[in-house]
């Protein structure tokens, strides 16, 4: 196997749950942590309760880990303690105690919503300017930044994946455009950590979709290539245009969450 140890964070959440299922065959063991309820360890698991704004528990969390999946955190827009505490206050505990663990590699999941006020009649890669819809895409965009800093200063390798929309079908006309197969999630999970060097990496998480908005091209060296497309699945918005404007009254990338504005305390 690859790796002796990898922790998976955010194990008890919707990505979370699926990847421990899939990812055991990449490490001797596979550390599982969550604030919420993750049941009994399984044969090769360890599991670990851990809030990512305790920075002790955080410190204990890595400790023997060689590579993280770090999926943990505030998943869509919220109000901005809640944010502050797992995605901010989270994200430089998790890079704290990699650098003391010696931890030598963070796959990051980022999300589209770092660039989610991009109108929908642009394309970018992966050096055009972050455009965040909100606390929530603030904060991946900090995570981005963390990992920029910590590759930088000290080393520690990070993958950062802007995830699309993880699900199985797409449900509506712009997800057509952000679908990912959890099938090529996990192949761009093995990617991100097998690779030799990835040094400091932005990827777009998504498939192999005809209509898209984002380019991988700077993220070849990761060998990534999707084998589902939302190409089988545009059947299912015959009436829609592009720019999306048919389902979703949205000019922009981020979709719903432009449309649905912050969340005040
Ligand atoms: P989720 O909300 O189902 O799972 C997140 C997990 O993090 C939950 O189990 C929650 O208990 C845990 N968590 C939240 N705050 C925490 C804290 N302070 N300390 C410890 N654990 C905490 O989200 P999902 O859909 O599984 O997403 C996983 C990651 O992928 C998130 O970082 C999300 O931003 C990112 N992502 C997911 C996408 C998707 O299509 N599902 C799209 C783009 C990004
Ligand atoms: C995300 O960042 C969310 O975590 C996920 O739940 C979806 O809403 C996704 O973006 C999306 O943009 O569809």
């Amino acid at each position: 196997k690859p790796f002796r140890r990898i922790l998976l964070t955010g194990a008890a959440g919707g990505l979370g749950k699926q990847l421990r299922e899939r990812i055991g065959a990449w490490a001797d063991v596979v550390r599982l942590s969550d604030r919420a309820n993750l049941g009994e360890a399984r044969a090769g698991e360890e599991v670990v309760h851990c809030d990512l704004a305790d920075r002790d528990g955080m410190l204990a969390l890595l400790e023997g880990v060689d590579a993280v999946l770090h999926f943990g955190g505030i998943s869509v827009e919220d109000r901005w303690d809640p944010i502050l505490q797992a995605n901010i206050i989270g994200l430089k505990n998790l890079y704290e105690a990699a650098h003391k663990a010696g931890v030598k590699r963070i796959v990051f999941a980022s999300s589209n919503h770092a660039i989610g006020f991009h109108p929908t009649t642009v394309h970018l890669d992966a050096d055009s300017p972050t455009r965040p819809d909100g606390y929530y895409g603030l904060s991946k965009v900090f995570g981005e930044q963390m990992s920029r800093y910590y590759w930088d200063r000290f080393g520690i390798e990070t993958v950062c994946i802007r995830i699309g929309s993880v699900m199985e079908v797409p449900k509506t006309h712009r997800i057509l455009r952000t679908y990912m197969h959890p099938d090529d999630l996990v192949e761009l999970l093995r990617c991100s950590l097998v690779t030799p060097r990835v040094g400091h990496t932005i990827v777009y998480g998504m498939s192999d979709n005809d209509a898209n908005w984002w380019d991988n091209s700077k993220a070849g060296h990761l060998g990534f290539r999707p084998k589902h497309s939302s190409r089988e699945h545009e059947h299912l918005f015959p009436f829609a245009g592009y720019p999306a404007d048919d389902d979703e009254p949205s000019k922009y990338q981020g979709g719903p969450f432009v449309i649905q504005g912050p969340m005040y305390e």
